[in-house]
């Protein structure tokens, strides 16, 4: 089953936009399999946004991420990668449309509430930056019969 990393990033644990973010992910039909607060040390920033080396804002983003306490968690679901982006909506929520996570709480052109991977692949490898094997829980929920159809059912339970 498909896996992906969000983060609920300093500003969105500042707005008390824990409960409203992990919500969306719920009440999609996304199934919550790793969770944690904590602070992203200057290590995990740099291995999270190496392809942003390069980047003039790549030292603000190390910044910005390192700043304070945030929420990581594991998403699972089938499609969960694209399916997460779109619950994010464009990048900055002075772009992004309302109905999604950043269009409804964002207005900044800097500061954007949260991260979700943007492949499966990239998907591994940053949940390899914050969770040990041990904290990705596997678990039934009942209410996925409902959620996906029979036909699904097969990659459900894979
Ligand atoms: P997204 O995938 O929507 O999170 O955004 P990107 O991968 O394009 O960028 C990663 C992070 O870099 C964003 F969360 C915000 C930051 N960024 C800037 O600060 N300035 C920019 O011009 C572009 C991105």
């Amino acid at each position: 089953m498909e896996k992906t990393l969000v983060i609920i990033k300093p500003d969105g644990v500042q707005r008390k936009l824990i409960g409203e973010i992990i919500s969306r992910f719920e009440h999609k039909g996304l199934k919550i399999v790793g969770l944690k607060m904590m602070k992203v040390s200057p290590k995990q920033a740099e291995t999270l946004y190496a392809i942003h080396k390069k980047k003039q804002f790549y030292q603000g983003l190390l910044k910005f991420i390192t700043a304070g306490t945030v929420v990581t968690m594991v998403v699972e679901g089938i499609g969960a990668v694209n399916i997460s982006r779109k619950l994010l909506g464009a990048t900055f929520g002075a772009d992004a449309e309302p109905g999604t996570i950043r269009g409804d709480f964002g207005a900044s052109i800097s500061y954007n509430l949260v991260h979700a991977s943007d492949s499966p692949e990239t998907a591994q490898n940053e949940i390899a930056i914050f969770f040990k094997e041990t904290e990705i829980l596997s678990y039934i929920l009942d209410n996925l019969k409902w959620v996906y159809h029979p036909s699904e059912e097969e990659e459900m339970s894979s």
